[in-house]
């Protein structure tokens, strides 16, 4: 049986990835940090949750990295564990350099040392495109991080190629463009918008704030883009993937995709205001998956606006088993509202696109 260690278990991938892995027999052992709360609602959702092993560990420190590994002793290491929020990397730009960058190292001269056969996955990310000038990415497109999160993974990118050349680790990055789904963290557009799409359709909330929906991204649904994931540790080489969709579209279109489903005019309920501007913004993002789907033999199968349907009608049924009053693991209630939250992005330099 093949044992997997996946950091950030607790996550939208790190729960689907669980679940794949668990469907083709693995051993599964996952990392989780040690908070006052519990956050397991995404593996408990998935009904996976009493099926893993679970390690604590923080990417902070190297003491329970060590330890992960050797408890779990595991055939490959999926790093997705990251502080993923690009707008919260302005203001802890510090911690995202360590927790999302400089932890990568201290993974791989773990494998270096510990046990270099160990097959390794890196989170990379489209956000080290930043704000080119390409209408499309792919692997040989050059990368122009915008942000301190971008900044981190990218240095997190170029050390782990800097450790699969020096020392002969099977180790490698899946760039994978926004991925999306009913598991999404609620302060990411996609579910923000969701979410307030569910609220507002059942009277619950009566207006929706945004920044850029100028901005465009090349979404598709995490489910399936872990499977390509698990596809490239399975490679005789080890080499970097993009994975992405190949389309496009801009918060706007992804605005007026959800309202569409509930039958709504979304111009009546949407505002924007420059708190939700980033003070440098990625303008545009469309991701060529063509090596991917060549070699791995993957290709995305859930479009965009099949996505937002599933966002969105899954969002109205949870509010709806809500107000029924049942309880079930569950993010929306437990999150903040939005305008008790101050942040530095309001004082930034804003740059309307
Ligand atoms: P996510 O839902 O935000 O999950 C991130 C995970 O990292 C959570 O389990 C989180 O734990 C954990 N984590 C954060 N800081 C940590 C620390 N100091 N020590 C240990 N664990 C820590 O992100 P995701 O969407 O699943 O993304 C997975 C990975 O892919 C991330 O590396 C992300 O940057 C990258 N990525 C994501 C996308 C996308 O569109 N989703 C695209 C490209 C790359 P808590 O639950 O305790 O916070
Ligand atoms: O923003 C714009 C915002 O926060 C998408 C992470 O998973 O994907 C994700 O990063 C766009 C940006 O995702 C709001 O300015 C407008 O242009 O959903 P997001 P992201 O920044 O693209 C990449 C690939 C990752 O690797 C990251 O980990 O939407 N936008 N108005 C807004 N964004 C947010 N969050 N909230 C708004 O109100």
């Amino acid at each position: 049986m093949k044992k997997a260690l996946i950091t950030g278990v607790t996550g939208q991938d790190g729960a689907y990835l669980t679940e794949l892995l668990l469907k083709k027999g693995y051993k599964v052992f996952g990392t989780f940090r040690r908070v006052s709360t519990p956050n397991f609602w995404r593996l408990q959702t998935l009904d996976v949750f009493n099926k893993i092993n679970l390690i604590p560990a923080d990417l902070l420190d190297m003491g329970s990295l060590l330890e992960a590994i050797k408890v779990s002793d595991p055939d490959e290491i999926y790093n997705l564990a990251a502080s993923s929020y690009v707008g919260t990397s302005f203001e802890e730009a510090v911690g995202n350099s360590e927790i999302t960058g400089l932890a990568v190292t201290k993974f791989l001269e773990a494998l270096r040392n510990q046990n270099p056969n160990i097959r390794f996955y890196q989170a990379s990310s489209s956000e080290m495109y930043g704000d080119n000038k390409f209408k499309v990415q792919n692997e040989t497109t050059p990368f122009l991080p915008s942000s301190p999160y971008a900044a981190a993974k990218l240095y997190a990118h170029s050390i782990t190629n800097i450790y699969k050349k020096s020392y002969d680790i099977f180790a490698c990055c899946g760039i994978l463009f926004n991925h999306e789904s009913p598991l999404r963290g609620m302060e990411f557009v996609s579910r923000k918008i969701t979410n307030a799409v569910a609220e507002i359709s059942l009277g619950l909330k009566k207006e929706l704030v945004l920044g850029n929906l100028k901005a465009e991204r090349d979404w598709g649904f995490a489910g399936e883009f872990m499977s390509a994931i698990h596809l490239m540790l399975q490679q005789d080489k080890p080499t970097d993937y993009v994975i992405s969709t190949g389309v496009s579209h801009s918060v706007s279109d992804f605005v007026k995709e959800a309202f569409d489903i509930v039958g709504l005019n979304w111009k009546k309920y949407v505002k924007t205001d420059p708190k939700f501007f980033r003070p440098l913004e990625v303008r545009h993002l469309r991701g060529d998956s063509k090596k991917a789907i060549k070699e791995l033999k993957w290709k995305p199968k859930v479009s965009f606006e099949k996505l937002v349907k599933m966002m969105v009608d899954e969002d109205v049924r949870r509010w709806k088993t809500f107000l029924d009053g049942k309880a079930f693991p569950w993010d929306a209630p437990l999150y903040p509202n939005e305008s008790r939250l101050i942040t530095r992005l309001s004082k930034g330099k804003i740059r309307k696109n």
